[in-house]
Order: structure tokens, then C-alpha cells, then sequence
């Protein structure tokens, strides 16, 4: 563990305390009315059925879904059928700001970690595009974060995300292997029943 991302893939760019307290009050506020009008579901793993223990949802013209038939990016809520609520002004102002010129994020991806929640290790590898970054946005909670290289045996570096970090992961660290082993309990006053909120803004298709 080390308080900064010294090694690891190129392309990772972290950003501590991007965000201010008043401005993740109003990311929550966001995300308030993001699952009040697309509420959080369940994912699954393909093949197996095995629930995530990370609910999710997400905004902006597509979101990603997880269930028995695979990953994917979908228009609609698995369970509403409804399109997803639009990307607020918020996050496409981020996006501007840390990848200009890069084509408008379509995904908004929102993952809520409840106490022991976690994510192994994986890729993000559903896009058609990999040429633009993802970008995080953690709120809550503070969560160990591990991020390894491009295949699944490379070594892995890990370091902690609080509230208000941002993380762009461009380049060689968009294709990397990474997860979050564990969120740490009261380690924020953010979101009053406890938890951890993280937010990745995601280009899918090719512009
Ligand atoms: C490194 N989310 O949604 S955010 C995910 O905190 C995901 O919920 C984690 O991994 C979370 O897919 C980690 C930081 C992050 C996001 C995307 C990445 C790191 C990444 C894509 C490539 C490499
Ligand atoms: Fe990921």
C-alpha cells in the first residue's frame, strides 16, 4: 500500500480531492435523483448467475448491465425498460475538463458498495473504443484499489480512493487489471447510512 501511484501502467492519472465537500454533496444530490428514476439493481455474473455484491445503475445514453446472458451496454434499465436518466451537466463538465477534444462520454456507470462489497479483479473491455479514457469519481466511503497490468499475473500496485478522488485512466492503464478489495467503513460522513459511490464516465461506441 503506498499513498500514491508511483508505479503501474502508463495513462493513470490520480487526482486526490478533485472534488470538494460541496461539490460531492451535489454529486450525492445527482446520484439521489440518477436512482430514484433508475433504481439499483442486482448484477450478476454470466454463465453462473452469481450476484455481484455491488448494486448498480447508470445514466447517459447507455449503461452497463451484467446478467445470466453476459456484459453489455444497453439504452434501457434491465427492470424498468425505461432509457436511462440523462448524464448531468456535472460529469460532462469533468469529462470536458480532464479529456478534451475526446468524444462525449455515453456511459455513466454507477456502483454502490455497501459494507463488504467488493470487485475482483477484472478489465474494462465491453467498450468498442479504447482510445478515450474512463474516468472515476469516488464518493464515500475510502476503498482499497488495486491496479495490476494486462494480463491478470502481472504484479498489481494498490492504493486508496477517498472521497472527491478522481481517477482518469488513459493509455496503457485503460486495458489494465484492477479491482477494489475492500471499502472501509466510517471513513466518511459523506453518505449519511455509510458506503461507497464510485462513478466511471465511459465512451462505448467510435465517434
Ligand atoms: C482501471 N470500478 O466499474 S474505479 C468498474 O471503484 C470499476 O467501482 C471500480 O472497476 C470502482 O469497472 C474502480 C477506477 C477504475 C475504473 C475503470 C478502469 C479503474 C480502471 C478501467 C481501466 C483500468
Ligand atoms: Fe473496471
Amino acid at each position: 500500500m503506498q499513498d500514491h501511484p508511483i508505479t503501474g501502467p502508463g495513462g493513470l492519472s490520480y487526482l486526490p480531492s478533485h472534488f470538494d465537500r460541496a461539490a460531492q454533496e451535489e454529486l450525492v444530490e445527482t446520484v439521489r435523483s440518477i436512482v430514484t428514476d433508475a433504481p439499483l439493481f442486482q448484477p450478476a455474473m454470466p454463465r453462473t448467475g452469481k450476484p455481484f455484491s455491488v448494486k448498480m445503475s447508470n445514466c447517459g445514453p447507455l449503461g452497463w448491465v451484467a446478467d445470466i446472458d453476459g456484459y453489455r451496454y444497453q439504452p434501457f434499465h434491465p427492470r424498468t425498460g425505461r432509457p436511462w436518466p440523462p448524464m448531468p451537466a456535472i460529469l460532462t463538465d469533468l469529462w470536458a475538463g480532464l479529456a478534451p477534444g475526446v468524444p462525449a462520454p455515453e456511459a455513466c456507470l454507477v456502483n454502490f458498495y455497501e459494507a463488504g462489497a467488493r470487485m475482483g479483479l477484472h478489465q474494462d473491455s465491453d467498450e468498442q473504443m479504447f482510445d478515450a479514457p474512463v474516468i472515476s469519481v469516488s464518493l464515500g466511503d475510502t476503498a482499497t484499489f488495486r491496479i495490476g497490468g494486462l494480463t491478470r499475473k502481472d504484479p498489481t500496485t494498490s492504493f486508496r480512493l477517498q472521497s472527491g478522488d478522481v481517477v482518469v485512466l488513459g493509455g496503457a492503464a485503460r486495458l489494465a487489471f484492477h479491482g477494489i478489495d475492500r471499502v472501509l467503513s466510517g471513513t466518511s460522513t459523506l453518505l449519511k447510512n455509510g458506503g461507497r459511490i464510485n462513478l466511471t464516465l465511459r465512451r462505448v461506441t467510435a465517434a
